[in-house]
């Protein structure tokens, strides 16, 4: 029903409005038949991206909010301490480990990430504590929400490689050729670790 009534507010609005060009691809992810929420699901041999212009890991009640921030490359991230407690924040990322050491409350660090890859944050005085950044090189990105969902919109069309990955070391990639402004719906099947 969702996807009906989006298809035909898109119609409407494209003929009365100038709707912003492109292709646009939702869908959901699926593992063993349930939804994964925090799959990345992005676009590959896209054009170059922008650095976002704000990416925040934040550390509240021995937490990393959000548990997966995607940003695309060369995007700055601050890693403020909104907590009582201290963290010792390392992190593994292009097969080398940085640290940002202890900080207190209401202090910050920054990191700039200039290459595509995984950084897996972890804390050295919580174990319990970890949380992913995913570096993109691709303005076409998404992440999944509850239901597994995700939208990516104002594609350029073409063909690319679309690649989902989750936290479990799930993953998959498929070719995918978009025409103009067409809406796709995919269904995504991750194999269970
Ligand atoms: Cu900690």
């Amino acid at each position: 029903m969702w996807h009906n009534s989006f298809l035909l507010g898109s119609v409407i609005f494209s003929t009365l409005f100038t709707q912003p060009p492109g292709a646009e691809v939702t869908g959901q992810v699926l593992m063993l038949g349930k939804p994964v929420r925090d799959a990345v699901v992005y676009l590959e041999g896209a054009p170059k991206p922008s650095p976002l212009p704000k990416a925040v890991v934040d550390q509240r009640n021995k937490t990393f909010v959000p548990h997966v921030l995607v940003v695309t490359v060369g995007t700055t991230v601050e890693f403020p301490n909104n907590d009582v407690v201290l963290h010792n924040v390392f992190a593994y990322y292009e097969a080398k480990r940085f640290d940002l050491g202890m900080y207190r409350r209401g202090t910050s660090r920054s990191v700039t990430f200039d290459k595509p890859g995984i950084v897996a944050l972890l804390c050295n005085i919580h174990p319990d504590m970890s949380a992913y950044i995913f570096v993109v090189d691709t303005p076409y990105y998404a992440l999944t929400d509850k239901n597994g969902q995700f939208r990516i919109r104002s594609i350029v069309p073409g063909t690319y490689t679309l690649r989902v990955w989750h936290e479990s070391g799930a993953a998959l990639s498929q070719k995918v050729t978009l025409k103009g402004n067409e809406a796709y719906t995919l269904s995504l099947a991750l194999k269970g670790k």
